[in-house]
């Protein structure tokens, strides 16, 4: 099985540099055979995409903020005309919430920022799932994974408005995994414990939360985005093919813990 995603076309949201989870994902699928499509957000980071994009023979860059209706049906538009209007796997790995929301109370998140983070972190999944259903429809079937974290199902301090949209995200997964059942498409999340990306960099205290869940996950480690794209190639894979609607903990085992 060192071709699990030979023939396969996918498309990545969610890649902004090299240490990005959606990077790991892609590096895992291209490396098992697949032909991917990436979206970036701004031209900031257009650069940076292109140059990972390009050694792995991607056909298609481009343009895709979340918040638009018109990225998103023109992004999917261009991913038709490059796959043959055939799509098998989408990774979306996109989230955001305003940084002054992640540090203080919860209780203070204005309401514009509380929908921003809705829109960028769950909305999102929504509809480009919509987007992307019948390209896989055409494709005879599909697979879609996402990226969530426990702070969508515990309080975790300072996580605060993005535990809000991740609940809302898992919630997605569940409804969307109802509606695409029958087009033979699925969809899953991974649920990720702390993992040293860009996003994550920039967050107060994060070494100390890396820190604590060493202590207290069972497998005391770190994680590191190349066991979540393993995960997240398992979902995207045949080998799960009759798994829809789930979340995969690569975290350690730290969601079990009581203490
Ligand atoms: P990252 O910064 O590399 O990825 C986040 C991506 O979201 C970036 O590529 C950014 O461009 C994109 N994005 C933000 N706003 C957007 C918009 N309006 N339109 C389009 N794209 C937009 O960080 P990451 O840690 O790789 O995060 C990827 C996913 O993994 C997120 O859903 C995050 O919540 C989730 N996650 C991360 C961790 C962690 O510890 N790093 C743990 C669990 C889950
Ligand atoms: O989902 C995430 C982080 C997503 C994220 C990160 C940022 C930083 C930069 C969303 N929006 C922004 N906005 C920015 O301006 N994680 C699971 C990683 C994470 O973030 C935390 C965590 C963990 C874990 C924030 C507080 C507490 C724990």
């Amino acid at each position: 099985m060192s071709s699990p995603f030979a023939g396969k076309r996918g498309l990545v949201l969610g890649v902004a540099n090299k240490r990005s989870i959606a990077w790991a994902i892609a590096e895992e699928l291209a490396g098992g055979g697949a032909t991917l499509a990436f979206t970036y957000q701004g031209e900031r980071i257009e650069k940076a995409v292109r140059g990972l994009a390009e050694p792995v023979g991607s056909p298609l860059v481009t343009e895709c903020d979340v918040r638009s209706d018109e990225d998103i049906a023109r992004a999917f538009s261009e991913v038709g005309e490059v796959f043959d209007g055939q799509l098998d796997l989408l990774v979306h790995s996109v989230a955001f919430a305003a940084a002054e929301d992640l540090e203080g109370r919860f209780a203070d998140t204005p309401r514009d920022r509380f929908w921003l983070a809705l829109d960028v972190s769950a909305y999102s999944l929504v509809a480009c799932a919509r987007a992307a259903e019948p390209l896989m429809e055409a494709a005879g079937g599909g697979s879609i994974m996402t990226m969530t974290y426990l702070g969508g199902e515990r309080a975790v301090p300072h996580y605060n408005v993005m535990g809000v949209a991740k609940a809302a995200l898992d919630s997605c997964v569940q409804y969307l995994a109802w509606d695409l059942g029958r087009k033979e498409i699925r969809i899953n999340a991974v649920s990720a414990g702390p993992v040293r990306t860009l996003a994550a960099r920039s967050i107060p205290r994060f070494g100390t939360m890396e820190e604590i869940v060493n202590e207290r996950a069972p497998l005391h480690r770190p994680i590191a985005a190349a066991d979540v794209a393993q995960a997240a190639a398992y979902l995207l894979s045949d080998a799960s093919q009759n798994v829809t609607a789930t979340t995969l903990y690569v975290d350690a085992g730290y969601h079990a813990m009581g203490m």
